[in-house]
């Protein structure tokens, strides 16, 4: 299989390192949606990063439904069966993912959009929405901490470290580590373990 797409978007990255904990080999096509648009669109028209060619070629994007997909190929699986932690999981993973999409319409909304064009009544919304995501993905680790192990490693704990690691990298001092100091520890030790180290973000 092959994945269209560059780790400094941490939906990519979500599922490189994934695939890498789940233990499937994948090719990896850094292409991106910006600077490569054309390329990118002779392989999936819809120009959404990240994008899986399967086996078969069948296209797949959404990194979740990828993941979906991946997680019946491996030997494990990153979902947890038991339904109480599976919820949890999905807690954890929606608010790590709105992480993400809310920093990305930042950066979109800074470096795509002309400065006279911004605006920052949307701005002012979508940061508190960002500090919202941030503020309980660090309130369920209060509660229950994460364990940055391979072998303990579900969907929550990949995209909390890949949705932290990339705020950190494009808006630094946005959301501070201070004040989120368990979602910050568990990254900086998730992004030592092999699956991360192969998909650097830079
Ligand atoms: N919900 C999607 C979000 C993917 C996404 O927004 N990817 C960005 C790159 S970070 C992209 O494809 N942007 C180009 C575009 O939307 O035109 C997922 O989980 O894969």
């Amino acid at each position: 299989m092959q994945l269209i797409g560059m780790f400094d978007s941490p939906y990519v990255r979500r599922v490189g390192v994934s695939l890498h904990l789940l233990g499937l080999p994948f090719e990896h096509q850094p292409l991106s949606v910006f600077s490569t648009f054309e390329a990118f669109g002779r392989i999936n028209p819809v120009v959404k990063a990240p994008t899986l060619v399967c086996d078969g070629g069948e296209v797949l994007m959404d990194s979740t439904l990828i993941l979906q997909w991946a997680d019946t190929l491996g030997k494990r699986r990153l979902a947890p069966a038991e339904p109480a932690a599976l919820r949890r999981d999905l807690r954890l993973a929606g608010l790590a993912l709105a992480g993400c999409e809310k920093a990305v319409q930042i950066v979109y909304e800074r470096n795509l959009r002309p400065a006279e064009k911004q605006h920052q009544p949307w701005l002012d919304r979508v940061q508190g929405q960002l500090a919202a995501a941030y503020g309980a993905l660090e309130a369920e680790l209060a509660q229950a901490p994460l364990a940055a192990e391979t072998a303990a490693l579900t969907h929550g704990g990949v995209a909390t470290a890949v949705a932290w690691s990339f705020t950190q990298l494009l808006l630094p001092g946005q959301v501070r580590a201070e004040q989120h100091p368990r979602i910050a520890a568990f990254t900086e030790a998730a992004e030592r373990l092999p699956a991360f180290l192969a998909c650097p973000q830079t």
